[in-house]
């Protein structure tokens, strides 16, 4: 009885017609625009290296010795390192080291390069079943190796990708590469719809070593090791509900227009001419600069009102009591994380490096693990591992739907990268896990020896 009646006013009332109308073409039209601009993960992968590429820190030292390359200083140098690293017995040697040879030619580096690459990317596309030529759009970095044609190349040639693929190389980046290629495939996917992006964190252990004896330089021998991933990301409305993460935010960081920031991992040659990278006592300082920078801005992002509030209180307390009286020793309030996020994980770096961002950030032991035990069993593995420590919490059976999780990469120029994503669903067992079937042994105690660090040491 009542419908014609609304329907005669309505039609009476056109501008009032025409508004709704119009309000309700927008809202849809917003709505499939932010669902479409929406960045999912779907599986990512981990290459796990073959056992026989495992070396303990006895051997990497024989090995050192044998060679005749590095001088009693040297090799001093590197045990203390190994004695107060955090790295364990389980890490994986490039196959070229393992052999009775000092000189690593072109053709080791590609074959340690197709086998963490070709391999993660392998175990990903069976996982996920995408097939190759749906792939649109290829982010690979990888901060040492850098040939011609590049490792894009590479894939694109061995996965035969379509010939329209949108492929980026990124060389040179560092460790916090990793998060900025999922930063840039991110942007590329908000203009190109309904589009898989593939990305590919590496890199190289054969071309990083340094055959000399500035211990300066001797540091990223004794820390980095074999590893790679590939992660696949969708905007793809039909993936949504196959997906394992969303995206929720990227933030970046570059302080590379500092000039202590700037000069605290620089390739460059010894006295002698040998290439290597030397990790300056800076590194700390130019660390957390950026880190810190980055941090306060994600903590505006993440952070509920509450602890925000606190963190200001604080921080203007601080500057009233420095006024009246500047020797006040001040107390900085550190928010606190865990309501923002359920899970941390940051670049393992090494141990200081980890120590020191968990006294920063307030984390606690519980916390940290991932990025422990990752640096314990697989060592440094620069960009990549960051999603070896989401592999750890996974093979944990700790992220459930819901959860959110919070990567976070820093490396030389010095740039700090922060991911956050929100988990779609519960993760399960999962086979190809890296931690699979060895994930009940952790977290094992890690011995480390005490005493001031004989990290940073310039021998010039
Ligand atoms: C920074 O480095 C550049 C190039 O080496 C130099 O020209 C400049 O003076 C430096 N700036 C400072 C503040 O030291
Ligand atoms: C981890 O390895 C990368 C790559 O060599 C290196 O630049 C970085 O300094 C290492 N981290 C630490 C804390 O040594
Ligand atoms: C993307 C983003 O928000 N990046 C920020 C990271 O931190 C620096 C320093 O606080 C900001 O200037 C950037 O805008």
């Amino acid at each position: 009885m009542n419908m014609p009646i609304i329907n005669f006013t309505l039609i009476n009332n056109l501008p009032l017609l025409s508004t709704l109308l119009i309000t309700s073409l927008l809202l849809c039209f917003f709505m499939i625009k932010r669902t479409s601009c929406r960045v999912y993960l779907i599986d990512y992968a981990c290459y796990k290296p073959p056992d026989t590429q495992m070396c303990t820190r006895e051997f990497m030292i024989k090995k050192a010795i044998h060679s005749g390359l590095f001088s009693e200083e040297t090799l001093d140098f590197m045990k203390k390192v190994f004695g107060k690293s955090g790295i364990g017995d389980s890490t994986y040697l490039s196959e070229v080291y393992l052999k009775q040879v000092s000189v690593a030619y072109m053709k080791d580096s590609r074959r340690e390069m197709e086998m963490s690459v070709f391999g993660s990317i392998d175990m990903l596309l069976k996982k996920t079943s995408v097939r190759c030529e749906d792939i649109g759009i290829l982010v690979v970095n990888c901060c040492i190796y850098n040939t011609m044609p590049s490792l894009s190349s590479m894939i694109v040639n061995r996965y035969k990708l379509r010939d329209g693929v949108i492929s980026y190389n990124l060389v040179g980046m560092g460790c916090s590469a990793g998060l900025m290629a999922i930063g840039l495939a991110e942007q590329l996917l908000q203009v190109h719809h309904d589009s898989y992006a593939l990305v590919v964190s590496a890199e190289s252990i054969t071309e990083n070593c340094y055959v000399g004896d500035d211990r300066s330089k001797f540091l990223t021998n004794c820390l980095f090791r074999v590893g790679g991933a590939a992660i696949l990301l969708s905007n793809r409305r039909s993936d949504h509900h196959a997906s394992k993460y969303e995206l929720l935010h990227t933030v970046h960081t570059n302080e590379a227009h500092s000039n202590l920031s700037y000069n605290c991992i620089i390739q460059e040659e010894d006295y002698a001419g040998r290439i290597g990278i030397t990790v300056t006592k800076h590194l700390f300082k130019a660390a957390f600069t950026v880190v810190t920078s980055n941090v306060t801005t994600l903590a505006n992002l993440i952070l509920p009102a509450r602890e925000k509030l606190k963190y200001v209180a604080n921080y203007v307390a601080n500057n009233i009591a420095t006024k009246l009286r500047p020797t006040t020793k001040v107390w900085q309030y550190v928010p606190n994380y865990n309501v923002a996020v359920d899970h941390f994980l940051p670049h393992v770096g090494g141990k200081p490096v980890l120590d020191e961002l968990q006294k920063k950030l307030g984390f606690d032991d519980m916390a940290m693990e991932a990025s422990r035990m990752t640096l314990y069993r697989f060592g440094n593995t620069s960009s990549s591992s960051i999603w070896y420590e989401l592999a750890y919490i996974e093979a944990k059976g700790r992220v459930k739907k819901g959860d959110r999780v919070w990567q976070m990469a820093f490396g030389s120029g010095f740039k700090c990268s922060s991911v956050v994503w929100r988990a779609r669903r519960t993760v399960d067992y999962d086979e190809t896990n890296p931690w699979t079937g060895e994930i009940d042994g952790f977290p094992v105690q890690v011995d480390c020896d005490d005493g001031p660090l004989p990290f940073f040491e310039s021998s010039k």
